[in-house]
Order: structure tokens, then C-alpha cells, then sequence
């Protein structure tokens, strides 16, 4: 069992720690341009909370939205408010206002810290919210105002089971869930994953694809790194290309993405130069046996594969190199429990397929959600994959149990790409299912009934793709359109998804 101070403030636990562990010199944060060290990072951390709770009036227990893509100062802020006591209240800075809106409407932030870049979608979705900018090069902006602070700031006594982060993830209905996660939740995620599987160093250098606001890329590009006292090059945005350079550039010995990017990264042509990598982890959707010995046979690696969830915070089930089977996703970390249940709940035999089902240190709770009921039984949390698992404790993925489209590491809601879709003046219904495709393992494919009038084709496809990137986050929109006359329904007039997604697998 897992044992923690009953005082606990998470961000003092991993940063100041680091610094008085590791020295203030130590690289820490990079970018292209830019190199933070440990210093740089605790003392703009500080320097922040000084603002927020100073100027701004953030009290323990406020909820901050933070919005931004990847970079050093959304790190620095995401410490700033845990030091200053408060609730970080994690997004994808991808969403749009309507997105926000719904998580606001769950989360109810006290205030929003967001990159200058991104403020337009916070403006119209929380007119009422203070929201405070960062980056663009303003004086008065909160990166101007923290320079006037303190470089010194006594983190909040929070208590270790204190809520730390608000984590949405999608519902299978495009309703966000949020997942309530404690300062100490935040230290488990590398006493179990961290510790037992990824064994991180000083001298390694991380980087990775997931966002800040997906807990895969907060934990394997903040917390894992930190608590080692290692350094991470942060990417705003990342080209298969672009990450293989940077491997090379810095020298990068670990990383964190999804089996899509593996397999584009061996597209690129630039596999054998990748001789820095020690860990390569792989989490976001299954990898299959086949990108794994692919990339095995280029590089000589072997990859990390692992499930996590937002629900539980970060990776429960997963092998270190040398237990790895390649096909399967491991066995279940150390620290947390899964079983395989039937539909009425109970264990399946090993080599049955079933719900895969976790419990530990991590969650999960949802933060006041009448689906708790569905999901969680017995602190059980009910994961939406179908796995069998064999005598020697290893878990092997067999499907989706949900209607959710994983398409390259991304979770897509269906209906939520739907209601997107008939919001468009020329489309009568949509219906909206996972098509196999050989990259990004699914995509999402729409069956669009259009009004009378408006014609199928495609420009029309181009249309209602744009369009669907402008309403909902651009990496959930149609890749695939087909115009039909009309959705199959039963005789309630539901629209029958099966149908949908045997035409889609062709
Ligand atoms: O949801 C996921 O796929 C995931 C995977 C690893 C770690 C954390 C998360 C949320």
C-alpha cells in the first residue's frame, strides 16, 4: 500500500523537491528555443502563485481552467496554482467554446489561465469568468506581472486526499465526465507506472506527442520527468518528421505517444538514426503485435505498451522491457488490481474475454456525476475495452465494449461529431461510427442525410468537414463522409450503430 504525509501539496512534493534533490542547475524544461532549468521552473512556478493569489485573490480550493499547448509556461502555471492551493482544472486547448462551455458548466473554474493564442473560445464560452493570459509579450499580461513577484512562495499545506486536478474525459455521448484526482494521486502515478516500469534517471531526456491536458502527457511529460530529476523537450506540435529530428537533436532517450506515431515515425524513413531512445512508451489506443515488431526490427526497441485512463489517472496495466509479450498490453502495474467481468459483473475465466475492470490508488471519482453508478461498482472502475487475460497474468486487448472511436490515441465520442454535424443548415441527420483504417487504426466515419436541396458530393464532404472543425475540436471531425438517404432505425426509431459500423468495416 502506498503511504503519503497526511499534509501534502503535490507540486511542492515534486518541484521544490527536485531542486533540493537535483540542484537548481539541472535542464528542465526545453523547447527549440529555450532552455528552463529546475531553478527556472520553481521560481517562475512561485512567482505565479504570487500573482494568483496575490493579485488575483485565488483562495485553496478555487478551480483554475488552464488552456494551452504544450510549453514551459503551462507548466509553470499548472505548478503555480497546486503550490497556491488551488484545483487545476486540466483541458486540451484544441476544444472549442462549446467544448469549454460544457466543462465549465461541470467544473465551475473560479478563474482561467490561457495561452494568449487561445482566448477568443474562453472569452465566448465563460463570459463571466476572470481570465488572466500568458505569452505574446504583454507586460501586464500574468508573465509580466510574475516578474515583479517574489521568487518565494510557501506552498499551501493542502492535505494528501485534497482534490488537485479536475481531468475531463469524453462520455461515450459527448457529455464530459470529470474525473476527481488528489495531491496524492499525482506522486502514485510514479510510485506505481513510474517506478515499477518506466524507471527513470537523471540523465534521461523525455519527450512525446500527448497534450498537457490528457493525463498520459501530464504524467509522462511532467511527472514522471520531474520525479526523476530528468529534463523534457516540450513540442507544440508534433510531425512524425519533426519528432524524429528532435530525438536526434537533444539526444532524447524516452518517449511518450500513441501506436499511430510509432508507425509514422517508421515511415519516415528515419528509424535507424533513432540510437539515443532507451524507453519508448506506447499508450492512447492498443498497439498492435505488428507496429511493435516492425519498430523492434528498425530500431531494436521495444516498446512500451500500456493502458491508462484518465478515470485512474495514468498507466494501470503495462511491462517493463524484459517481461514484454508483444501483442499484449502487460500485466497490471503494481499497486492496482484488474479483473475481466462478465456482463452482470462477475470474474470471467482466464481466456474468456470480458469488461476489463481496475481499481487503486488513483480514482476513480467523478465529480458529481450520476454515471458514477455505471462505471464504478465496489471502487471498481468499468473500463470501456474487452480484454482476455491468460494464466500468466498478461492482458490481451480484443475491442472496444463502447460506442467510443479511438482513432490515433484520441478519444471520439460519436454522437458528440453528430450533433456537431446537424448543426450545419444543409444536414438532416447524421450518424457517426469508427471505420478501420491502417494508420490511425480507426477513423471517424459520418453517414450524412442531407435536406432537401443541397447536394452530396465531394465538396459538399469538404464543406461539412470544415465545418465540423470549426464547432468541435479539429481532431474529432469526419475524415470519411458517406451520403446516404437515410439511417438505418429500429422500429423505435433508434438509429442502429451496428449497422453503420459493418459498412464502415467494408
Ligand atoms: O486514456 C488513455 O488512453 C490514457 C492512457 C495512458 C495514461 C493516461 C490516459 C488517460
Amino acid at each position: 500500500e502506498l503511504r503519503y504525509p497526511e499534509r501534502l501539496n503535490c507540486a511542492e512534493a515534486l518541484l521544490d523537491a527536485a531542486v533540493a534533490r537535483h540542484g537548481a542547475d539541472r535542464p528542465c524544461l526545453l523547447t527549440g528555443s529555450e532552455t528552463w532549468t529546475y531553478g527556472d521552473l520553481l521560481r517562475r512556478a512561485n512567482q505565479i502563485a504570487g500573482v494568483l493569489a496575490e493579485d488575483l485573490g485565488l483562495v485553496p480550493g478555487n478551480r483554475v481552467l488552464l488552456r494551452g499547448p504544450n510549453g514551459p509556461w503551462l507548466v509553470a502555471a499548472w505548478f503555480a496554482v497546486l503550490k497556491a492551493g488551488g484545483v487545476a482544472v486540466t483541458t486540451m486547448h484544441l476544444l472549442r467554446a462549446g467544448e469549454i462551455a460544457a466543462l465549465a458548466a461541470r467544473t465551475e473554474p473560479d478563474l482561467v489561465v490561457c495561452d494568449h493564442r487561445y482566448t477568443a473560445d474562453v472569452e465566448a464560452a465563460l463570459p463571466g469568468v476572470p481570465a488572466v493570459v500568458y505569452g505574446g509579450g504583454s507586460g501586464d499580461d500574468l508573465i509580466g506581472r510574475s516578474e515583479a513577484r517574489s521568487p518565494d512562495f510557501a506552498a499551501v499545506a493542502t492535505a494528501a486526499d485534497d482534490v488537485a486536478l479536475l481531468a475531463p474525459t469524453s462520455g461515450t455521448t459527448g457529455i464530459p465526465k470529470i474525473t476527481a484526482h488528489f495531491h496524492r494521486d499525482v506522486l502514485a502515478i510514479n510510485d506505481t507506472f513510474g517506478r515499477h516500469v518506466l524507471a527513470a534517471r537523471p540523465d534521461d531526456v523525455f519527450t512525446g506527442t500527448p497534450p498537457l491536458g490528457f493525463t498520459f502527457g501530464l504524467g509522462g511529460l511532467v511527472v514522471f520527468p520531474l520525479s526523476a530529476g530528468a529534463a523534457v523537450v516540450l513540442m507544440e506540435r508534433a510531425t512524425p518528421d519533426g519528432l524524429a529530428d528532435l530525438i536526434v537533436d537533444h539526444d532524447v532517450t524516452t518517449v511518450f505517444t500513441a501506436p499511430t506515431m510509432y508507425r509514422a515515425l517508421l515511415a519516415t524513413g528515419k528509424g535507424r538514426a533513432l540510437t539515443s531512445l532507451r524507453t519508448c512508451v506506447s499508450a492512447g489506443e492498443h498497439l498492435p503485435a505488428t507496429v511493435w515488431r516492425d519498430f523492434h526490427a528498425e530500431t531494436g526497441l521495444e516498446i512500451v505498451d500500456g493502458i491508462g485512463c484518465t478515470e485512474l489517472l495514468h498507466i494501470f496495466i503495462s511491462a517493463a522491457p524484459d517481461r514484454i509479450r508483444p501483442g499484449s498490453t502487460g500485466r497490471v502495474v503494481p499497486g492496482f488490481e484488474a479483473a475481466v467481468l462478465d456482463e452482470e459483473g462477475r470474474p470471467v475465466p482466464d481466456g474468456v474475454a470480458g469488461r476489463l475492470a481496475v481499481k487503486g490508488p488513483t480514482g476513480c471519482r467523478y465529480l458529481g456525476d450520476d454515471r458514477q453508478r455505471g462505471y464504478v461498482a465496489g471502487g471498481w472502475n468499468i473500463t470501456g475495452d474487452t480484454y482476455v487475460r491468460d494464466a500468466d497474468g498478461y492482458f490481451w486487448y480484443q475491442a472496444r465494449s463502447d460506442d467510443m472511436i479511438v482513432s490515433a490515441g484520441y478519444k471520439i465520442a460519436g454522437p458528440e461529431v453528430e450533433q456537431a454535424l446537424v448543426r450545419h443548415p444543409d444536414v438532416l441527420e447524421a450518424g457517426v461510427v469508427g471505420a478501420p483504417d491502417p494508420l490511425r487504426q480507426m477513423i471517424v466515419k459520418a453517414y450524412v442525410v442531407l435536406r432537401d436541396g443541397a447536394s452530396p458530393g465531394p465538396e459538399k464532404a469538404a464543406e461539412l468537414q470544415d465545418f465540423a472543425k470549426r464547432t468541435i475540436a479539429p481532431y474529432k471531425y469526419p475524415r470519411s463522409i458517406e451520403f446516404v438517404d437515410s439511417l438505418p432505425r429500429t422500429l423505435t426509431g433508434k438509429v442502429q450503430r451496428y449497422l453503420l459500423r459493418e459498412s464502415a468495416a467494408g
